[in-house]
């Protein structure tokens, strides 16, 4: 499949998160909506409210929607905007990760529990103890499972520091590191922290740390890992240079080094990605606004295949941002 594909024509999905369960793959999306909410730089018109889960037997077929799987007004801690979540499998059971602003305009990540992999999921009564800021992305590695999350502006990460929240939101200065992703590895029982999450570090190719002002490649939000010949592939978003990079590690932890852009800007301002392996083939799942019109609130979900060099690079996809054809088409 070269020629990107939208997989979900009829409605707005964006942020998949896509994992291989009993052999179909799953994507688990945001369901974008028209609130009425003026566009800023903090996210408010992002007002989503519920998740739908779908799934395809392959890449070319039919694409199954199983409905709504879990809705703000039956979480408990709620407050508003359901924003990218995640799913993961252990013993039977599927939990989904979801960050929420709490009743105080707070974002906290909460917990969901299905039996299948399409849900229903039931809410947990409180976030987990000790999270914040948006966007988790579950990687389970020999029975150990690793959430990464984190998001600037609209997602609040630059209001902690070490874990602990900010009198005020404070950024670094352009010379000095970039705010980085974090990384935690989860309880047993899959519904809390069992450590302090950790920053994620990337280095440049001379072990120099990516720094605040460097907008072309540090960290924005919507972090996703996967592994390839060994090697773990860190990528997110790098926000307002609109781009999806990546670096690569020897451990889920990092440090990661800095390697490229995977995919150009789209249409619309954010952009979002999942990576995954499926029937010997490599996917990236994305979202623009082409559908909308250029609506930045009202993605619309695709894939395309993914490409890598002999190296182990990624080769770069171009994407739709002033792509007039596609805006018209
Ligand atoms: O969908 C709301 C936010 O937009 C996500 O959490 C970010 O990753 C960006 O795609």
């Amino acid at each position: 499949m070269k020629t990107p594909r939208y997989l979900v024509p009829y409605d707005y999905m964006a942020d998949p998160a896509v994992h291989i369960f009993n052999g179909k793959l799953y994507i688990y999306p945001s369901h974008d909506r028209e609130s009425g909410i003026s566009e800023n730089d903090n996210g408010d018109h992002f007002d989503m409210k519920d998740y739908h889960v779908f799934s395809m037997d392959s890449i070319d077929g039919q694409v199954t929607d199983h409905g709504v799987v879990l809705d703000t007004k039956d979480i408990p801690w709620a407050g508003r905007q359901l924003w990218d979540c995640d799913v993961a499998h252990k013993d039977g059971k599927y939990y989904m990760y979801f960050p929420l602003k709490d009743k105080n305009d707070i974002f906290r990540i909460g917990v969901a529990i299905a039996d299948k992999p399409e849900g229903p999921f039931i809410p947990q009564s409180d976030p987990i103890r000790g999270s914040y800021s948006i966007d988790p992305a579950i990687w389970e590695e020999a029975g150990e499972y690793y959430m990464y999350f984190g998001g600037l502006w609209g997602g609040q990460l630059q209001r902690y520091r070490n874990n602990k929240a900010l009198e005020c939101a404070a950024f670094p200065a352009d010379h000095e590191p970039a705010i980085p992703a974090r990384v935690v590895k989860l309880s047993k029982d899959m519904l809390q922290f069992a450590e302090e999450p950790r920053p994620i570090i990337i280095h440049d190719k001379d072990g120099q740390p990516l720094t605040a002002g460097d907008n072309e490649r540090r960290f924005f939000e919507a972090s996703w890992i996967h592994k390839h010949n060994g090697k773990y592939y860190f990528s997110y978003s790098t926000g307002d240079t609109h781009k999806l990079c990546y670096a690569v590690g020897d451990n889920p932890y990092g440090p990661f080094i800095y390697q490229g852009v995977i995919l150009t800007p789209v249409v619309g301002w954010t952009t979002h990605h999942a990576i995954v392996e499926f029937k010997g083939k490599w996917y990236l799942f994305h979202h623009d606004s082409v559908p909308s019109g250029g609506r930045t609130w009202l993605r619309s979900l695709k894939v395309v295949e993914l490409e890598y060099n002999a190296d182990g690079s990624i080769k770069t996809i171009e994407g739709t941002e002033n792509n007039e054809q596609q805006l018209n088409s």
